[in-house]
């Protein structure tokens, strides 16, 4: 909670793949996992905390290898819609040194394993073993499946390190301003 000035709230942590993130609509609704190791806060948290004020967003990275130079993407725009719009992300005005791997998501809304709101022919989330703003299909799956280093279906970030690399840690978190 202090990265750059402190005030940040948290809202997604992988850390050690300890927990399962292959889950379907209700849990990411809701969220799951554990504060102090892994977890996903809930999109209807996520949408109350980007709608009462503007708020910005970092995503901090830390790609497997050698060395893990960590990098982080910040954005001045990020707002999630409610549950009626499929919690349809806004996001934009990027800065940062891990290259924008999610303006390609701008204006999806959210997919799981059991909700298919892609624009792709099957569901994405299934093919990438994750759940996010898929669209035919990412340019990032951070809540893909920790340690997989095939094609897309670990924790990528296309612009850092390409689709056969994972992240060994990722935060995402938001602070008004
Ligand atoms: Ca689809």
């Amino acid at each position: 909670m202090t990265t750059n000035g402190g005030g940040w709230t948290v809202f997604q942590r992988r850390i050690d793949g300890s927990k399962d993130f292959y889950r379907g609509w209700r849990d990411y609704k809701s969220g799951f996992g554990d504060l102090t190791t892994e977890f996903w806060l809930g999109l209807d948290i996520i949408n109350v905390l980007t709608s009462q004020e503007v708020v910005e967003l970092r995503v901090d990275l830390v790609p497997t290898g050698s060395p893990a130079i960590p990098a982080y993407a910040k954005y001045a725009t990020f707002r999630v819609g409610d549950e009626n719009s499929k919690y349809v992300l806004t996001v934009g005005n990027y800065s940062g040194n891990a290259g924008d791997s999610l303006i390609y998501h701008n204006g999806m809304a959210f997919s799981t394993t059991d909700r298919d709101n892609d624009l792709y022919t099957v569901n994405c989330a299934n093919v990438y073993h994750g759940a996010w703003w898929y669209r035919t299909c990412h340019a990032s799956n951070l809540n893909g499946h920790y340690g997989n280093t095939s094609y897309g279906a670990g924790l990528s970030w296309k612009s850092l390190s390409g689709f056969n690399v994972s992240m060994m840690f990722t935060e995402m978190k938001i602070r008004g301003h």
